[in-house]
């Protein structure tokens, strides 16, 4: 192999570690971004951003969607995964081959061989926004990752533990930037600070969150 092509193999994006099986690829959506966006333009005028109900009855200030076989949702009577969009009244937008494959790219970047996404989580974030710490505990197993795809404008990423009140690492995560984790990390808590107002080239004054699972069985 000549020393050119292996050049132009090398991983461009450059790999942190948050811990034990959690890692950030810093600008590792970048040569995909156009086809992203435009694929999300799809997705969002089929099953459009909205602001949901929690459990406690309070709306989300983060306004979201999904695509794939399975959706997330949560409303008066809990959070769940369905096949039906209650906005819509039909199934979820088949997810997009160009999100599926950046998504099962990250994933076996850092070791997760075989990631099987059937659900990915579109969430739209404005100015003052913010997602309290949670775990992502609604999945039928645990077995896969999760690959967190973020665009736009910036926002800080809260990581913790096992505990809510553990102690969290915080990382501000730019336009391009991909969130893998699983394994023993895969139920910690996180969370996303209120977002700083501001404006970015491709998505304007937002930040999109892309968040990929294996949900279903
Ligand atoms: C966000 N992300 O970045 C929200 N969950 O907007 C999440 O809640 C999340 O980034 C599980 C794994 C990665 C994540
Ligand atoms: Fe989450």
């Amino acid at each position: 192999m000549s020393a050119d092509l292996f050049d132009f193999m090398e991983p461009q994006a450059h790999c942190e570690s948050m811990g034990r099986d959690a890692f950030v690829l810093r600008r590792f959506a970048l040569p995909f971004e156009q086809d992203i966006w435009g694929e999300l333009q799809q997705v969002v005028w089929l099953s459009p951003l909205r602001h949901m109900t929690t459990p406690g009855g309070f709306r989300m200030s983060v306004a979201m969607t999904n695509t794939g076989r399975l959706g997330w949702i949560s409303d008066k009577t809990g959070y769940r995964y369905d096949e039906i969009d209650p906005l819509s009244g039909r199934p979820w937008p088949t997810m997009p081959s160009a999100f599926k494959s950046l998504a099962k790219s990250a994933a076996s970047h850092v070791g997760f061989e075989g990631f099987e996404p059937d659900a990915c989580l579109i969430n739209h974030y404005e100015a003052g926004a913010r997602l309290s710490l949670h775990q992502d505990k609604d999945e039928r197993d645990y077995a896969q990752p999760i690959v967190s795809v973020s665009l736009g404008l910036p926002a800080t990423f809260l990581f913790g533990g096992l505990a809510r009140t553990d102690k969290t690492l915080r990382t501000v995560l730019q336009h391009g930037d991909v969130v893998v984790w699983g394994g023993v990390s895969r139920l910690n808590y996180h969370g996303i600070l209120p977002l700083k107002p501001g404006r970015h080239p491709l998505t304007g004054e937002c930040r999109i969150n892309l968040t990929f699972r294996h949900a279903g069985s």
